[in-house]
């Protein structure tokens, strides 16, 4: 390769540059890691020992003058290439879009608990919690559900698999278990509510699912009525769901209670039916599990409810299927 003549048409080539995308170009034939003076770099490397010495002098000189007349031309011109595209200041704030970047909410069970926890404690309870892996004594025996109750088949609990002579655990199936929990460490005067999460095999429809929530109501005291128990019922029923409210009772049979009953509230479809929807189930807390947990039920009486925490989520914010609340469709959620 000729030197001389490289270095001549590069300035040749230089002089004629009237565009970035010209000297870009430019950078790429003679500068480039496959332009000439690469190309040049190369040819040294193979030469016979003889000339290779000048040839080497040659091009360094040849390299050195097209870089700094490069530079020169580029520093005149402004250096590189104009931006193409829109222009963007890296420095701005980024934009957020909403959708992306929401903040994150409780869940609607969640939210209700909180409500419900609100409520009843501007109604004068307390808040108790017990386990939600329960021993059959707490979740039946001291309820009065004895051994031979339907309610204690295996069929219908998630029981636990035990070992011989030890108590027989379970995933409790009701926050009642909650009652007794209570009962063993205070005395009268009790006014608790208890929420959480129960278990039982149901078969999954739009009203029932193999977990839910209860909210458990217990009230222990000298001179409590049935009258007291309405009272609550009904007065939790308006300050939750609004004056409007229609509630009903009907008669029921529970172990632990006697009277019992189950209350349902007035559920409005989408299509325009009204529908009742049961709620709980309630009663006067039977004289034997009171005599249980060695409160005198000559002196004490005491009320009781439970109610489906997913049920009085579904009335309030008119949601038909319980499914909804645990596919976790983000659509649905973020309604909330
Ligand atoms: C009980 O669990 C009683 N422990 C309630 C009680 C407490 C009675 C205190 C008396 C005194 P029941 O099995 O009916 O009762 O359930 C109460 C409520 O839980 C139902 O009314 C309903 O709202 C809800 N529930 C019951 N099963 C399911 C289920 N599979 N899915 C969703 N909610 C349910």
């Amino acid at each position: 390769m000729d030197l001389e003549q490289l270095l001549s048409s590069a300035r040749t080539e230089l002089s004629a540059i009237s565009s970035p995308e010209q000297l870009e170009s430019f950078r790429v034939k003679y500068l480039g890691t496959k332009g000439l003076l690469k190309e040049a770099s190369d040819q040294l490397r193979t030469m016979p020992p003889e000339g290779k010495r000048s040839f080497g002098q040659q091009l360094n000189t040849v390299k050195a003058a097209i870089t700094k007349e490069f530079e020169e031309c580029q520093a005149r011109r402004g250096s590189t290439l104009e931006p193409t595209g829109p222009l963007v200041d890296v420095t701005e704030p980024g934009v957020l879009k909403f959708d992306h970047y929401r903040p994150g909410s409780l869940h609607l069970i969640g939210q209700t608990i909180d409500r419900l926890i609100d409520l009843f404690t501007m109604m004068g309870f307390s808040v108790a919690s017990g386990p939600e892996l329960e021993d059959e004594f707490h979740n039946f025996e001291a309820l009065n559900v004895p051994l031979t109750h339907p309610a204690r088949d295996p069929l219908d609990n998630f029981y636990l698999e035990g070992s011989e002579g030890a108590p027989l655990y379970m995933m409790r199936s009701q926050t009642s278990s909650v009652q007794i929990r209570v009962l063993e460490k205070q005395r009268p005067p009790i006014r608790i509510v208890a929420p959480g999460r129960v278990y039982r095999p149901d078969t999954v429809d739009a009203t029932h699912s193999y977990m839910f929530h209860q909210l458990e109501g217990l009230v222990v005291d000298e001179h409590v009525t049935m009258v007291d128990l309405k009272t609550c019922i009904d007065q939790f029923a308006r300050g939750f769901f609004g004056a409007e409210v229609k509630t009903r009772f009907r008669p029921s049979f529970f172990p632990f209670t006697e009277p019992s009953a189950e209350f349902d509230v007035s559920f409005e479809f989408a299509d325009g039916t009204t529908k009742w929807m049961e709620l709980g189930g309630c009663g006067m807390v039977d004289p034997n599990v009171l005599r249980m947990v060695n409160v005198d039920p000559e002196k004490y009486a005491g009320f009781a409810f439970g109610l489906g925490i997913e049920r009085v989520a579904m009335r309030r914010h008119g949601v038909e299927d319980i499914r909804a609340f645990y596919e976790n469709d983000l659509r649905f959620l973020r309604q909330f």
